[in-house]
C-alpha cells in the first residue's frame, strides 16, 4: 500500500532521504513549495511532504490530501506548523541527532571568532610567517568570559556542557527557568546580557525571539563583547549588530546564521572582527544522515503504524492516530 502512497518532496532533500523514501513510495519533485507548480491530476493524491524549506498556509490548503509534513531540521519557522495543526496536518522536524554536532560548531566558531584562528591561518597560506616577528597576538581571549546561552534547549544544554569544561561560567535566557541545571537563569535577554560579556545565540525563530538581539542588548555585552549566533537569523537585529561591530559597541561576531540567506550583507564581510560561516552547524555526512534517516523514518512510522516519530510540539495531538 506505501507503494501507492505519493509523498512530495519540493525544492532540495538530502540524498540519502530521497533514495530511501523512493524505495517505499510514490515520489513526487518540484522544484519549490509553490502551489502553482503541482500538477493538477497529483494535488488530491498526495498524503506526506519531505522538505527542508518553507511550506506556507497557501500551500498546506492546496493539498487536501495531506497528513503529514516531514521537516529536515530541528528548526522548523519555515513550516506553519500552526496552521497544519488546524488542519489536522502532523509536522516532524529532527531534534536530537543533531545537537552534539551543533554544539562542536558553536564552540568552534567562539574560538575562531576570539582567537581569530581564521586570519592566523590565512597569514600561513600567504606566506608570511618568515622571518622572526610573531604573529600578533589576538587581542580577545576566552579566558575570564562570562558566557551566556539565549535559548537553553537540547542544542543550548550541550554548548552549556562544552562550554563549562573550558572552565568558564555559564548562565541564561530561556523563555522559561530549566529545571535540574546550575546555571544562573536571567528572566530577560537584556538582564543576560548586562551580566556576561560574551553572548551565543541557540534561540530557534520565533515571533517571540524576533530581532530580539537588538541594540540595546549588544551594548550590554559591552566593548569586549562576543556575539555568537548559531541559531536563527531573525533572532538578531542585522542592522544593530552592524552598527555595533563597526563602531566598537561589542568587540567581534561569529555568525553561522544570517537574516536573509544565503544573503551575507557586505557591510559584515568588510568587518574584520567577524567569522562567518554558511550555515553548516548540523553539516557532517554523518550528522546530516542521520537527519536525513529520521525524516523518512517519521513518514515510515506514520504511514506504517499511524504515529509520527517526532511530532513538534503544536503538533503532538495530530501525531498519533494509533
Ligand atoms: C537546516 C538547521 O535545517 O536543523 C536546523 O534547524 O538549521 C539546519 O540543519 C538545514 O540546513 C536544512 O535546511
Amino acid at each position: 500500500e506505501a507503494q501507492h502512497t505519493t509523498i512530495l518532496i519540493p525544492g532540495w532533500m538530502n540524498d540519502h532521504t530521497a533514495e530511501r523514501l523512493d524505495k517505499t513510495y510514490r515520489v513526487l519533485r518540484i522544484d519549490s513549495a509553490d502551489a502553482a507548480l503541482l500538477p493538477a491530476r497529483e494535488v488530491a493524491k498526495i498524503r506526506g511532504i519531505a522538505s527542508a524549506g518553507r511550506i506556507d498556509s497557501r500551500f498546506i490548503d492546496a493539498l487536501p490530501a495531506l497528513e503529514i509534513i516531514a521537516h529536515y531540521g530541528v528548526g522548523y519557522d519555515a513550516v506553519d506548523s500552526r496552521h497544519a495543526a488546524a488542519r489536522g496536518v502532523v509536522v516532524t522536524n529532527t531534534p536530537d541527532v543533531l545537537t552534539e554536532e551543533v554544539a562542536d560548531t558553536a564552540l568552534g566558531l567562539l574560538i575562531n571568532t576570539v582567537r581569530e584562528l581564521p586570519k592566523a591561518e590565512a597569514f600561513v597560506r600567504a606566506g608570511k610567517w618568515v622571518g622572526d616577528d610573531e604573529y600578533p597576538p589576538s587581542r580577545l581571549t576566552l579566558r575570564e568570559r562570562k558566557v551566556g546561552i539565549f535559548g537553553l534547549g537540547r542544542i543550548g544544554l550541550a554548548v552549556a556542557r562544552r562550554v563549562e569544561a573550558f572552565g568558564l561560567p555559564v548562565s541564561y535566557h530561556n523563555r522559561s527557568r530549566v529545571e535540574g541545571v546550575s546555571y544562573a537563569y536571567h528572566a530577560s535577554l537584556l538582564e543576560l546580557a548586562e551580566a556576561v560579556d560574551t553572548l551565543i545565540s541557540v534561540a530557534p525563530g520565533t515571533p517571540a525571539t524576533d530581532k530580539a538581539v537588538n541594540r540595546e542588548v549588544l551594548a550590554a555585552l559591552g566593548s569586549d563583547g562576543v556575539f555568537i549566533n548559531i541559531g536563527r537569523g531573525s533572532t538578531v537585529d542585522e542592522e544593530a549588530l552592524i552598527a555595533a561591530l563597526v563602531d566598537g559597541t561589542i568587540a567581534a561576531a561569529g555568525l553561522d546564521v544570517f537574516a536573509s540567506e544565503p544573503d551575507v550583507p557586505q557591510a559584515l564581510l568588510d568587518l574584520p572582527n567577524v567569522c562567518v560561516l554558511p550555515h553548516l552547524g548540523a553539516a557532517s555526512v554523518h550528522t546530516r544522515r542521520a537527519m536525513g534517516n529520521l525524516v523518512a523514518d517519521n513518514l515510515d512510522q506514520w504511514f506504517r503504524v499511524g504515529a509520527a516519530k517526532t511530532p513538534v510540539p503544536e503538533c503532538v495531538a495530530v501525531a498519533g492516530r494509533g
